[in-house]
């Protein structure tokens, strides 16, 4: 069982079909699409494309995740992303704030975000908690054993779905006992961040023990983000086995997007928009045809 849509989170949208979320990486480094929205003026634009595009939120995000990222200052990220969430709340699209630090949040959210994605669930800042728990807002609660410039080091596993759902079960705990209701909890399998290939790719194909964790009876919203991950890439790489460049691997993310969402996935993290949309809503009219 994984949780029946809508979901009602305060501040989201509501729709019988999976989200979609697209990305507004604010960063000159990123992953997928490094640098080109580093420039405000440029990432204002491409988050109004999204939204354009179909985008039911936008996750603007000032610090990159790549494997072997390093660190920028709070004060860099803070200069990033204020201005980026400023005008996309001004233009009056939902946006989420992709970051770590409760500094970060606390200014988004002051400026209109209406929810925190943050890659650590809480870890990497000891005030993400009581900040959240304050401003009452839904919290993306990724899987995370550690910072990008080491963390590929922790891809350890026995049973990859097992240990991720066990150590997303002590976060959700703490984070309540912080006071966040965990009706306002989302969880992210966090594709890529401690796992090599293998591991993505059980997670994603798995998602329903993800959402369930300890409690079949109380699942939780599950928010996806395979986009141009690196085991979409290396899985499609070419025959001299160099993976395929990241742009080229949107068709199968929305592949993917399609089985997340008919597996029954609440959103999906991406950077390109339009065929997912597609892709989320022939999930839908799929998933009728299997009710009850
Ligand atoms: N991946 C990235 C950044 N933020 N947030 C959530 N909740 N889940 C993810 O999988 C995730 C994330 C890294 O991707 P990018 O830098 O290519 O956008």
């Amino acid at each position: 069982m994984v949780t029946s849509l809508p979901v009602s989170l305060p501040g989201l949208p509501e729709a019988p079909r999976c989200l979609v979320m697209g990305v507004v990486n604010v960063t000159p480094d990123s992953f997928s699409d490094g640098g080109r929205w580093f420039r405000a003026p440029d990432a204002i634009a491409r988050g109004l494309q999204l939204a354009a595009d179909g985008a039911d939120i936008v996750d603007v995000g000032g610090e990159s995740t790549r494997p072997g990222a390093l660190r920028i200052s709070e004060d860099e990220e803070l200069r990033r992303i204020g201005p980026v969430v400023r005008a996309l709340v001004a233009a009056g699209l939902v946006v989420s704030i992709d970051t770590m630090r409760a500094a970060v949040a606390d200014r988004a959210l002051e400026a209109g975000a209406a929810m925190v994605n943050d890659v650590s669930g809480g870890l990497a800042d000891p005030a993400m908690a009581r900040l959240v728990a304050a401003a009452g807002v839904p919290f993306v609660v990724m899987h995370w054993r550690g910072h990008s410039a080491d963390m590929q080091d922790r891809a350890v596993y026995g049973d990859v779905v097992k240990e991720v759902a066990a150590e997303l079960v002590v976060r959700v705990r703490d984070l309540a006992g912080a006071g966040i209701d965990p009706a306002r909890l989302i969880v992210d399998p966090g594709l890529g961040f401690a796992k090599l290939p293998a591991h993505s790719w059980t997670l994603v194909a798995r998602l329903r023990e993800i959402s369930c964790l300890d409690d079949p009876a109380a699942p939780f919203p599950v928010l996806v983000g395979a986009s141009r991950k690196g085991f979409i890439s290396r899985f499609l790489a070419g025959p001299d086995g160099t993976p395929r460049p990241f742009p080229q691997c949107d068709d199968a993310t929305v592949a993917l997007t399609a089985l997340a969402a008919a597996s029954g996935a609440w959103c999906v993290r991406v950077h390109s928009v339009p065929a997912n949309a597609d892709a989320v809503r022939i999930a839908a009219r799929w998933r009728q045809e299997q009710a009850p």
